[in-house]
């Protein structure tokens, strides 16, 4: 007997921009995607002003799913999928973000896509806004520094809630909304937001402005998307590393609880449609002046999530000694290395039981149901000399956080939906924008520098994932 129900959510993750290409085809705008170069481990992806020619950015073709999705279904349809997270590029629909109508060929892509996942019986898992802001927001608007784009967003979503209603149960609105907690640097604030800082500027503080008007539009979206059909399932999705304290010196203690704040309260807004104390308590303290207005807070209340979308790659240690003694947390200078833990060559921790520990946390929390709509593990991969990715690391990584989230169901009562691990098909890594930071049971042959034929070929881990699925996580 499974220890999962019958109807748990296998299947796989991916986001337009990492896999699709056709970067300008059949009416696409450009995307804040379509401006970030790549990278590697240590050196961040340049975002540059527009598209610069001579440049090269990896997502202007990806893997070419926009023109191969239907050999990619079938390969996931063979692993025995139950459903397939992906997310609608916005700037698909509405090039521009502002155009008063949108793009019918970008939404009969869509349509063609989740059919043909229906035809497998995939259900579809659907993200509004995965680091997909189109461009033009970002250069007109400020992304979301401007009370505007909510209603950009909320126009987006509720053409694609009114347009595949019948065809999507499962949504999410903003994938890992609190990745700009990370306010220092500037990737997680422009994919996210579309904010772009200049010097001098108080960059924490218009962080906590564009994510209330996200959360703001997440809440306008999801009441419209629950009276559109009753039936849909609406979450959030949140970056899940949880925070340890390195000691358990007190200091540390209290520093990490107030980290957990920091990364965490986008999730108590999503679910209980309200601030948390803590949270209104530092805006005074801080003296940052935040347009919040009384409809927001009626809007937030009304626009409450069904389940608690996350991913979950590893966890955080952190020590308070850079620290003030308010424990203010600030995530490039205040993590430390975990000597329990083994990183991955890009230096992510791995840690298992952090899973277990993160879905109970969450339950503790909040009492909903909880999907892991991402995990896995972005490795080299070689060929063998059969021309087959041996990986065993990759099947290692996933049956130990396989063997964890069972424990959290079966032994500790968590309601967990589904499980979707990330980049079921190698595609451009979101972080350095390479094509060998690599994540899937299918091998896409192409390298970082965009040379490859594209050919789709299977991993060991792909007859692997197959199996598990097969028997219910019975046989990992
Ligand atoms: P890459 C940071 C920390 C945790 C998850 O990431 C993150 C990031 C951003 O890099 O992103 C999510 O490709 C994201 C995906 C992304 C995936 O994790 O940098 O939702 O778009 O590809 C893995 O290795």
């Amino acid at each position: 007997m499974s220890k999962l129900p019958e109807d748990f959510l296998w299947g796989g993750a991916v986001a337009a921009h990492q896999l699709e290409g056709a970067w300008q085809e059949d009416g696409k705008g450009i995307s804040v995607a379509d401006v970030m170069t790549a990278a590697s481990h240590g050196k961040h992806r340049e975002i540059t002003d527009g598209v610069i020619e001579g440049k090269y950015y990896p997502n202007h073709e990806a893997i070419d799913f926009y023109h191969r999705y239907k050999e990619d279904i079938q390969l996931f349809s063979e692993m025995g999928f139950k459903c397939f997270r992906t997310s609608i590029a916005w700037s698909r629909i509405f090039p521009n973000g502002d155009d008063q109508e949108p793009n019918e060929q970008g939404l009969a892509f869509y349509d063609d896509l989740f059919d043909e996942c229906l035809k497998h019986g995939i259900e579809p898992v659907v993200t509004l806004s995965h680091f997909e802001l189109p461009y033009h927001l970002v250069t007109e608007y400020g992304g979301f520094r401007n009370r505007k784009v909510i209603d950009f967003f909320v126009r987006f979503a509720t053409v694609c809630f009114e347009r595949y209603k019948d065809k999507v149960k499962y949504w999410m609105t903003f994938n890992e909304i609190n990745n700009q907690s990370n306010f220092d640097e500037d990737f997680a604030p422009f994919t996210n937001s579309g904010v772009k800082y200049q010097p001098g500027e108080n960059r924490e503080q218009i962080m906590y402005q564009a994510a209330h008007y996200e959360l703001v539009a997440s809440a306008q979206a999801t009441k419209i998307g629950h009276d559109i059909n009753p039936d849909f399932e609406i979450g959030c999705m949140i970056a899940m590393c949880p925070v340890y304290p390195a000691t358990c010196n007190p200091k540390d203690i209290l520093m990490a609880q107030k980290a957990m704040q920091k990364r965490y309260y986008f999730t108590d807004v999503h679910v209980h449609g309200a601030y948390p104390g803590y949270m209104t308590q530092y805006f005074k303290d801080k003296s940052f002046n935040l347009d919040i207005i009384d409809q927001d807070i009626e809007d937030l209340k009304q626009g409450t999530v069904d389940y608690i979308g996350f991913s979950y790659y590893m966890s955080f240690a952190i020590s308070h000694e850079k620290s003030n003694d308010k424990y203010d947390y600030v995530e490039t200078r205040d993590l430390v290395k975990n000597d329990y833990v083994q990183a991955s060559d890009w230096g992510w921790q791995i840690d298992p039981e952090g899973l277990r520990y993160a879905m109970n946390w969450f339950t503790d929390m909040y009492h909903l149901p909880l999907f892991i709509v991402e995990n896995g593990f972005g490795a080299i991969d070689e060929l063998g000399e059969d021309g087959i990715v041996h990986d065993d690391y990759r099947i290692e990584y996933l049956k130990t956080h396989i063997e964890q989230f069972i424990k959290a169901v079966d032994e500790d009562g968590v309601d967990l939906m589904g499980y979707t691990p990330w980049g079921c098909i190698d595609l451009v890594s979101a972080g350095t924008g390479e094509m060998k930071k690599r994540y899937g049971f299918i091998y896409v042959d192409k390298d970082n520098e965009g040379h490859g034929t594209l050919d789709r070929s299977k991993k060991d881990s792909f007859y692997w994932y197959k199996k598990v699925i097969a028997s219910n996580g019975e046989q990992l």
